[in-house]
């Protein structure tokens, strides 16, 4: 999978590549991460990328041709190449487009600054806007790192062990379960019994106890896209009946 991202300030993303799983990723090869600068497309003698918004107001936006060129430029002729725009006006980021995006061999995510990027450049040179969350950054460089971290997770032998690649999706839709480690007591907090004793039938079950509970009491809208099974009935409605007697 290649991956290039056009940013104003390509040290800042390619840091990502440096560290923990993304890191071994691409020095593994499974991945390839390369970033453009909309600077070094720019036809202005002094690089320029920006210029005022029509209509007046606040803030600089990025021009159409410099961006136009550096797509074109990553796009590379794959015609299998996929443009992303970050953006605060993108439809929310979910993990069922980590594995749609996975499928496409080049992947080119477009990381806007200033107050945004001129529109006719989205419409006619982007394939889809996304967002990462609703607040604002500065930025679509941070939201871009959060695609490729999420995106390299998916690719096959990234992780190392796979089983965890498998949970992610497993897990998609529902809050994980807690994790506890040594020492088993900790100020009077002692480790939940079931997990000390081996009963790994009683642990998932535990596990799966938890996961929805906290699903439910937390995450209201992830629980209303689930469809229970009638055993998920019956262990949430223990976990409420535990919690009610503490
Ligand atoms: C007047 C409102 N503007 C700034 C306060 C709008 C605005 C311009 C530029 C808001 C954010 C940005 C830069 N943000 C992104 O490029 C961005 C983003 C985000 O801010 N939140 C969530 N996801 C994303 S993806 C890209």
């Amino acid at each position: 999978m290649q991956i290039r991202i056009i940013t104003l300030f390509p040290e800042m993303v390619l840091n990502l590549a440096q560290f923990g799983v993304v890191g071994r990723a691409l020095e593994s090869g499974l991945v390839e991460l390369d970033t453009l600068n909309p600077r070094d497309y720019s036809s202005d003698p002094h690089g320029r990328v920006d210029d005022r918004p029509y209509g007046g107001g606040p803030g600089m936006v990025m021009q159409y041709e410099p961006l136009q060129k550096a797509i074109r430029q990553a796009r590379d002729h794959d015609p299998d190449s996929h443009v992303v725009c970050l953006s605060a006006q993108g439809r929310l980021f979910e993990q069922k487009d980590v594995a749609r995006l996975h499928t496409y061999s080049s992947l080119v995510l477009v990381a806007g600054r200033y107050e945004g990027i001129d529109e006719r450049l989205v419409e006619a040179e982007t394939d889809e806007e996304l967002s990462v969350g609703d607040f604002v950054v500065s930025g679509g460089e941070l939201p871009a790192m959060l695609l490729v971290d999420a995106l390299v997770r998916h690719v096959p032998g990234a992780l190392g062990h796979e089983e965890s690649a498998r949970q992610d999706s497993f897990v998609d839709g529902m809050l994980d379960c807690p994790h506890y480690t040594r020492p088993g007591s900790i100020d009077g907090r002692e480790v939940p019994e079931v997990l000390l004793h081996g009963d790994h039938q009683a642990i998932k079950r535990w596990r799966e106890k938890q996961a929805l509970g906290r699903t439910w009491e937390r995450r209201p809208d992830m629980f209303a896209k689930l469809d229970l099974s009638e055993e998920q009935k019956a262990l949430l409605k223990e976990y409420l009946q535990e919690q009610g007697s503490e």
